[in-house]
């Protein structure tokens, strides 16, 4: 390994609010559907929800820090919905700016340019209690959203990002109710997928009316990369269908204007589509700066010809379910006849393969069909079952703090987390990045998921994804070697 990148390459982090922040009840914040649905028995596997969290709303000072040390350019943080516009009227809540001001503008004194993500999931409960995602209103209100923030920190934001996987959005959150607001009906989550790409264009031409042409905007999609069994003409269509839904829905309408007709056919007997209104693809299609892609992991699938003998809604698990946990709903439409076979090779603790070539090959596919489209890889990471080891020599690691609030500081030395497998996970996947930029594509960052360990939806706080630990008894971020790792990256611009 020793690929340099490109000169100004970004390397960041990324977060989200409703899994770092905490603070549920202060700053005027009213709830979010996931407080909601943390809220009902058996949603969320350890009983857990963001209540706590990492505490970021109050240590953001440290957690800046942290990110000097790592020596990053951006950070990808979201922001809550409920805390800028917490009551139905709408009006936007001056302490909710004033947090975020602080925060952004504390980014800015350490030299990190903030990605800011607009809608990571924590709808307000009292659209929800509207109709939510499924109701065009939605859409509409999140346009007055986003105009309010680029009024307030048109300044302040490096990349507008309208959205974070609105797929998770809309087939979790209203196709098989695994996430909030824990609804199975994919007429449901069809409307959703489709107000969700009207919010995206919509958010877009409101940020630009505010702050012109001048404003970077992005939206970030969780692409599946699906791979078919087999060459058989079956296999192949079942990996068309699966990509169908899971990428061309949003892809067709946000980049094409368009949605494929196959979309409709697949879906007669669940929905007539009429949530699509006139114009509404020309709202959808705007022009955007940078694609934000976040990768994970692959998926293989073959043909299943018995769909009669399975109802029409049963595959297997959804990936962000446990193992174990028994899951009869597929949040996907039409995949009656698309069998997801089980993963290979070590698996992570999600569960998920580990395919780094899967990576290269969405970003080079990306660049093949948007020539010259600016991409950037905005979640990457794993989940392992880490622990903490004590060790003197890592004492000497820390540089200086910037942070002003030496008081509270708490990053452990002396202690470490020793995380070969998150490091060679990290390693792979850069490298895999390279090869594209290698191969013509014009990927411009990389951000590791995650910062720290957080709330990870449904599984609560059982699975770490952070380059730095949580503590989440005491609060202390504590390094990892995958830390420690992405420092150096960072800091030399080379894997
Ligand atoms: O934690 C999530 C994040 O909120 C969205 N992308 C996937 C991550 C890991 O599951």
């Amino acid at each position: 390994m020793n690929y340099r990148f490109p000169e100004g390459f970004t390397w960041g982090t990324a977060t989200a609010s409703y899994q770092v922040e905490g603070a549920i009840h202060e700053g005027d914040r009213t709830p979010s559907i996931w407080d909601t649905f943390c809220a009902r028995p058996d949603t969320i596997f350890d009983g857990s929800s963001g209540e706590n969290a990492c505490d970021q709303y109050h240590r953001y000072p440290q957690d800046i820090s942290l990110m000097k040390e790592l020596g990053i350019g951006a950070y990808r943080m979201s922001i809550a919905w409920p805390r800028i516009q917490p009551t139905p009227d709408g009006t936007v809540n001056a302490e909710g700016l004033d947090h975020y001001r602080r925060v952004l503008d504390m980014l800015r004194d350490n030299g990190i340019r903030p990605v800011v993500t607009l809608y990571h999931w924590d709808l307000p409960q009292y659209l929800q209690d509207c109709g939510g995602w499924p109701r065009r209103d939605t859409a509409l209100r999140f346009a007055e959203y986003a105009a309010s923030l680029a009024k307030a920190f048109g300044d302040r934001v490096d990349t507008w990002t309208t959205l974070n996987e609105p797929w998770c959005a809309a087939y979790l959150g209203y196709g098989c109710g695994d996430h909030a607001p824990g609804i199975k009906d994919h007429a449901q989550a069809l409307a959703a997928v489709h107000h969700l790409n009207l919010a995206h264009g919509l958010g877009v031409r409101a940020i630009r009316a505010e702050l012109g042409d001048k404003a970077r905007c992005s939206v970030t999609l969780n692409l599946s990369v699906t791979r078919a069994a087999t060459d058989s003409k079956e296999d192949v269509m079942a990996k068309k269908r699966a990509d169908l839904f899971n990428n061309e829905v949003f892809l067709g309408p946000m980049l094409e204007g368009r949605y494929d007709s196959e979309l409709l056919t697949a879906t007669a007997r669940v929905t007539d589509w009429n949530f699509v209104h006139d114009g509404d693809l020309e709202s959808i299609r705007q022009p955007i700066d940078v694609l934000g892609v976040n990768y994970y992991s692959t998926n293989t699938v073959r043909y299943r010809a018995d769909a009669t003998s399975i109802a029409s809604d049963e595959t297997a698990p959804v990936a962000t379910t446990p193992a174990g946990l028994d899951v009869h709903h597929n949040p996907i439409p039409a995949q009656e006849h698309v069998e997801t076979l089980p993963p290979e090779g070590e698996l992570t603790a999600m569960g998920w393969n580990q395919d780094p070539q899967g990576l290269t090959d969405i970003l080079l596919e990306l660049t093949r069909r948007y020539p010259g489209l600016e991409l950037m890889v905005t979640e990457n990471g794993s989940a392992w079952d880490d622990e903490v080891s004590k060790d003197d020599s890592v004492a000497g690691v820390l540089g200086p703090m910037v942070a002003d609030d030496a008081a509270s500081w708490s990053v452990v030395p002396g202690r470490i987390v020793h995380d070969p497998k998150r490091v060679a996970y990290l390693d792979a996947h850069i490298l895999a990045v390279a090869r594209a930029i290698d191969a013509g594509a014009k990927v411009t960052g990389y951000y590791a998921w995650s910062l720290l360990d957080n709330f990870e939806w449904a599984l609560g706080y059982t699975k770490r994804f952070g380059i730095v630990r949580v503590d989440y008894g005491t609060q202390e971020r504590i390094w990892k070697d995958s830390g420690l790792r992405y420092r150096d990256i960072a800091h030399t611009n080379v894997i």
